[in-house]
């Protein structure tokens, strides 16, 4: 495990234990970060301080990702609590509406196609471009945000889901350019699926699991925990050289062709 003893994090995307955003967190903080969490909506905040509570945590706060103001004033806190430095950020967030994930994704409206990628991918500009001034300050920093296979191929039901992950990781791609400059390093994990809040409502969710046990090279699923241990690679000092770039935690099924 990588040391981040004096380091400063900012974790968006814990909604329980089973969140990814919940596994990265537990890893950093094994390596002795300091870690700030951000909850949308009051139904989580409970179990979210709870967990927070857990690893020491100096902040938790309110973040729904669609407001400026809300993105504004998470900064200025996270500011606030660690001096005026951050050392990484962790994008773990994604929404699309649930009747979007069913049926074609032909039929998306307008309305509910700008939803999924406001959620999925324009928060992360937005959170990088807040982070970017306090990742300068601390002399550098990291970004890592979650993305699906399903923004490279077409992946049935995952629809609009997948156009909103096309548009993340070409984000990457691009915040790390500009960010380069200042020492800030833009990466993504692509994992397989995993049972977490979001995943457990899709229907067919099993299928797919038997599906990557039978066609992955190394035929088993993966645990929240294997993206933990990725996570907090890209986001060491281990990984100074690595920028937007994607790093598959799927057992090898992305390498597949059948
Ligand atoms: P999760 O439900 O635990 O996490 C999703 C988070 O997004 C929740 O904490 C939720 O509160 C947050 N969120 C949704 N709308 C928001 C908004 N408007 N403002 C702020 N936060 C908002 O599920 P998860 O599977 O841990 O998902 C985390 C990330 O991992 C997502 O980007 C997802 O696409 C990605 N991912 C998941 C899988 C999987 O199979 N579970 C695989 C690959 C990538
Ligand atoms: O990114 C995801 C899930 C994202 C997600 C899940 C939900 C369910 C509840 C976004 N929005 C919502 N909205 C809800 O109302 N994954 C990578 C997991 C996932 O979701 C799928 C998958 C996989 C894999 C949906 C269809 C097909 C495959």
């Amino acid at each position: 495990m990588p040391d981040f003893s004096g380091k400063r994090g900012l974790v968006l995307g814990v909604a329980n234990r089973r969140s990814i955003a919940w596994a990265i967190a537990q890893k950093l903080a094994e390596g002795g970060a300091q870690l700030a969490f951000t909850y949308q909506g009051e139904r989580i905040e409970k179990t979210v301080r709870e967990l927070a509570d857990s690893v020491g945590s100096p902040l938790v706060t309110e973040c729904d990702v669609r407001a400026d103001d809300d993105i504004e004033r998470v900064f200025a806190e996270t500011a606030e609590t660690f001096g005026g430095e951050l050392d990484f950020l962790v994008h773990s967030v994604a929404f699309a509406d649930a009747r979007d994930l069913e049926g074609r994704f032909t039929d998306t409206p307008r309305d509910r196609f700008w939803l999924a990628l406001d959620v999925s991918a324009y928060s992360l500009v937005a959170s990088a471009r807040a982070a970017e001034p306090l990742m300068e300050a601390a002399g550098g920093g990291s970004i890592l945000t979650m993305t699906y296979l399903g923004g490279e191929r077409a992946v049935p039901h995952y629809n609009v889901m997948g156009v909103a992950k096309a548009t993340l990781d070409a984000s990457v791609r691009y915040l790390a350019w500009d960010l380069g400059q200042k020492d800030i390093r833009v990466n993504a994990v692509s994992a397989g699926p995993v049972r977490t809040l979001a995943a457990r409502s899709i229907a067919g969710f099993p299928t797919m699991e038997s599906i990557v046990e039978e066609r992955s090279p190394l035929r088993r699923n993966i645990e929240s925990d294997d993206v933990g241990l990725a996570a907090a690679f890209l986001l060491s000092d281990e990984a100074r050289n690595v920028t937007g770039t994607t790093l598959y935690v799927d057992s090898g099924y992305h390498a597949m062709g059948m």
